[in-house]
């Protein structure tokens, strides 16, 4: 497949685009109703998830934390996406969703806690809409959807359901069981497909023989909208837009929405990952130029909200904010025992003897030369 072919890149008036490559307003487009204050917030989010994403990278590869889903590309869509929500919607992320979390009220050190082994890490934090990530693909479609639809059985129309999800997910019957529920009950929900081409290796003309992701929800009556994941403020509008017709308390409204957001994972899966060896990387640069963090610096510059001076203060902002939470994610003891808990009511006679094993060698040797032992 050459990526100059990709759905990314095949119609663009097929989606909706506010900034060009450059950050200029394209012709036509409305702007986003932000404030200058909300427009720079949303913007050292994203320099944030950058930066926040690159130290993982780093941390994983010096054996300081665990497998890691890059978002390179992608925070820009999970940073508008949340900032279209209000406080008490409630979030359903996947194992990439940094970003999106992060914006909606997950402390960067509880991104990194649970993947340090630290499990109360995965817990919901009080006050915090945000359900804990998901890998299994497309199981928080259906729970999305039943979580939209208790809001709805309950009178509570001030609430919507965000729930992200791949363009992998699309072929798993829990997207379409999901989607149908909510087009029968009309749940406050919002679906966004962040359709980032690539389902580890399978690319998404391989995942699917629709035109595109989008249309899938007509099967469902249910509207969609196609937007530009790599353009921070159409994702913000499509976002928005949709939320507040999830929430529209009129007779007969309060409908879900299919966004399809299109992206390109610049990097690889995970950190376990070596994407060379099933994509040609000549789509880097062709994606490079439409960087979601570069575009909206581009506007933010060209409207004389962004100085120079402003930049650096976020860098050095976000710097210290990054660097106080790898310390304080560092300096949590995690139960190596703990690995043992939560997936079995009562734990089969294999995994009983390997807990044995690891306690005996605890007891023998000491948590210090653990790692030692086990190299
Ligand atoms: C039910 C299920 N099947 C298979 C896997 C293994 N798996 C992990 S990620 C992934 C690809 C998902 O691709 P996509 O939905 O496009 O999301 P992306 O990783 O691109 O964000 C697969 C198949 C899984 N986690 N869950
Ligand atoms: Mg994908």
């Amino acid at each position: 497949m050459n990526a100059h072919s990709s759905v990314y890149e095949q119609d663009s008036n097929d989606r909706l685009q506010i900034l060009d490559p450059d950050g200029n307003v394209r012709p036509d487009a409305e702007v986003p109703d932000l404030s200058e204050a909300e427009l720079l917030a949303m913007y050292e989010a994203l320099v944030l998830a950058r930066r926040f994403d690159r130290r993982a990278i780093s941390l994983q590869r010096q054996g300081r934390l665990a497998t890691y889903a890059p978002m390179t590309g992608q925070e820009g869509s999970q940073v508008a996406t949340s900032y279209a929500l209000d406080e008490q919607d409630w979030l359903f992320p996947t194992y990439r969703d940094h970003a999106a979390k992060h914006v909606h009220g997950m402390s960067l050190t509880s991104l990194l806690a649970p993947l340090r082994g630290y499990r109360e890490g995965y817990a919901i934090p009080d006050g915090v809409n945000v359900m804990p990530e998901y890998i299994p693909i497309a199981t928080q479609i259906p729970q999305a959807m039943g979580m939209a639809w208790g809001f709805k059985l309950q009178g509570q129309q001030d609430r919507a359901v965000l729930c992200h999800f791949g363009d992998g997910a699309t072929s798993e019957g829990d997207f379409h069981e999901g989607l149908n529920f909510a087009g029968v009950f009309d749940v406050p929900a919002v679906f966004v497909c962040n359709n980032n081409q690539w389902a580890i290796s399978t690319p998404v003309e391989r995942q699917t023989q629709s035109e595109t992701l989008a249309q899938k929800a007509d099967a469902y009556g249910i509207e969609s909208v196609r937007v530009d994941g790599l353009d921070p403020l159409a994702v913000y509008q499509a976002t928005r837009g949709a939320v507040r017709k999830a929430k529209d308390p009129g007779p007969g409204e309060g409908r879900p929405t299919l966004i399809e957001s299109l992206q390109y994972r610049f990097g690889a899966h995970t950190t376990s990952d070596d994407p060379t060896v099933y994509r040609p990387d000549d789509a880097a640069e062709y994606y490079r130029e439409r960087d979601p963090v570069d575009r909206l610096r581009g506007y933010l510059t060209n409207e004389g909200i962004l100085t120079d001076e402003r930049q650096a203060t976020i860098e050095k902002r976000v710097d210290d904010r990054i660097q106080t939470a790898v310390e304080e994610a560092e300096s949590l003891e995690a139960d190596p025992d703990d690995i043992f808990e939560h997936v079995y009511d009562e734990l089969p006679r294999r995994l009983e003897d390997q807990r044995e094993e690891l306690r005996e060698l605890r007891e023998k040797y000491g948590d210090s030369a653990f790692s030692e032992v086990l190299e």
